[in-house]
């Protein structure tokens, strides 16, 4: 298990990234935070703006669609961002976020929080709230950034999870729960007769947005590692309508119950694999209040995004980095690249020892998580955050005959449409050097004193006289 050196940690004051409003701060500061025109139309430019935006600044949309309520997008769509917002180095990512996940810290309940400054109980999701559409064929409106709290109706333990959430009408939510916790709560409370009660917090500090897909076992509140992130506990407060806790510094509040017996067509949705999830009939979320600070701001995750695919992208780098830890102490760092929508390719790199081990590191990796689709597994000289060094690694150490993985019929994601309804292929590469090779012949060419070179001392932009340059002069 990888732990936290103790000397990253600063103990005494919480992460840039524990509270929303200083974290935007943070990025204006740092210029990445651009403030689009008033105005912009809810349908398609909110999103069409984010995405242009997306992976080199956040953006504040003021009146959007005439809402006094602005939307914010894009707050942790680069790696590093995710890095800076935990206080640690890019390269302690995984091993401080495993180390929270691990080590929870119990929440702290406070009467009068900032998210019920401003109670609705006459709900109207559309006139209340900015809610975008984001992706041409979308079936309307969707929430996209919203924890969804519920709570274990024997234990009162809460789960913490994102949920696309479409507006079905004024007061009625469709939600798409795949077979998680969420899930195995609501089947408890139905096979009752009996709605589940839940809240979907929008507006949500960097971290407690990270802690959210943290995964870790059924009844493991989320928000007990959003403590572990801020290292201290995170302030809550019981919902107005029901038993919910939410957090109490956040914007916005949907209250509300997941109906028993009740399913509404909801879909299609572009979803991380950049795809549209299809319609069918999903779970109804009945929404009986609203409450925020006094002006809040709603926040938008864009479908496909970099700030979807890094929310979902990291937690599960940092579970697989555990995982095949345990088996391979080999492995030094584990990559979930962009273009393989940071769910389907994982790259591996290890300190090979013995012969064959690149194998049982794919094995491992394919047992991992359903959705890793395909591994490949490089030496400790390879960066495997660059897509062109891993590839160079497939085309140079690399032989099919040899190096080949292939496990057919297999579980896969269901959202990948090349599968049959997630049934479909696993491939791996084990493009390790092999260990009797001949020193010389995998050996990478390398100019010596190259990395030192200071370039601005030693070299400037041609003039118009560049061929002045080719009389000899004393
Ligand atoms: C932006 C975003 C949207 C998501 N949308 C959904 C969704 O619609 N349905 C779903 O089941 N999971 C969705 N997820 C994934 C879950 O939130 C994630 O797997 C979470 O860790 C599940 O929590 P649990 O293990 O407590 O069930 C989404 C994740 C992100 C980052
Ligand atoms: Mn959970």
């Amino acid at each position: 298990m990888p732990s936290m050196p103790s000397n990253t940690v600063d103990t005494t004051t919480p992460p840039v990234g524990a509270s929303l409003r200083g974290w935007l701060d943070h990025l204006q500061q740092s210029r990445r935070l651009s403030v689009i025109e008033p105005g912009t139309d809810l349908r398609f430019q909110v999103a069409a703006i984010a995405n242009r935006l997306d992976g080199r600044s956040a953006s504040l949309f003021p009146r959007p669609g005439g809402h006094d309520i602005p939307v914010i997008s894009g707050l942790l769509s680069h790696r590093d961002w995710m890095a800076e917002a935990m206080g640690v180095a890019p390269s302690e990512v995984l091993a401080r976020f495993q180390e929270a996940s691990l080590n929870p810290i119990p929440w702290r309940e406070v009467s009068t929080p900032v998210c019920q400054q401003v109670v609705h109980r006459d709900v109207d999701l559309n006139r209340l709230l900015p809610i975008p559409t984001h992706n041409e064929h979308d079936s309307g409106a969707y929430i996209t950034a919203g924890l969804l709290i519920s709570r274990n109706p024997r234990t009162g333990v809460q789960n913490v999870s994102i949920h696309r959430l479409q507006v079905s009408s004024a007061n009625r939510l469709g939600a798409l729960l795949l077979p998680r916790h969420t899930l195995a709560y609501f089947q408890e409370t139905e096979s009752a007769g009996e709605d589940l009660e839940v809240a979907v917090v929008v507006g949500n500090d960097p971290l407690t947005l990270m802690a959210s897909q943290a995964i870790v076992p059924l009844d493991h509140d989320e928000l007990e590692i959003a403590g572990a992130l801020h290292g201290e506990p995170l302030k809550v407060a019981q919902c107005v309508t029901n038993r919910i806790r939410v957090p109490a510094d956040a914007e916005i509040v949907i209250e509300g119950r997941l109906l028993a017996n009740a399913r509404e067509e909801e879909g299609p949705f572009g979803e991380f694999p950049q795809y549209y999830g299809e319609r069918a009939e999903r779970h109804v979320i009945e929404v009986d209040a609203i409450t925020h600070r006094e002006a809040p701001m709603f926040h938008t995750i864009v479908g496909g995004g970099l700030e979807h695919l890094l929310l979902g992208g990291i937690p599960r780098e940092a579970t697989m980095l555990a995982h095949l830890q345990r088996s391979f102490p080999s492995v030094r760092d584990v990559h979930l690249a962009r273009g393989g929508v940071c769910r389907y390719h994982l790259y591996v790199q290890i300190d090979k020892r013995s012969e064959g081990e690149g194998k049982n590191v794919i094995l491992g990796a394919l047992g991992g998580h359903y959705d890793i689709k395909h591994v490949v597994v490089v030496d400790t000289d390879v960066n495997i955050h660059d897509p062109n060094e891993v590839e160079w690694a497939v085309a140079t150490r690399f032989q099919a005959d040899r190096d080949l993985v292939l496990v057919h019929d297999s579980q896969g994601s269901k959202l990948d449409p090349s599968t049959r309804d997630g049934v479909g292929s696993k491939m791996g590469f084990d493009a390790t050097v092999p260990l009797d090779a001949p020193p010389m012949r995998f050996k990478r060419i390398r100019v010596p004193g190259e990395e030192d070179v200071d370039l601005d001392a030693v070299s400037r932009a041609a003039g118009d006289d560049w061929q002045q340059q080719l009389i000899p002069s004393r």
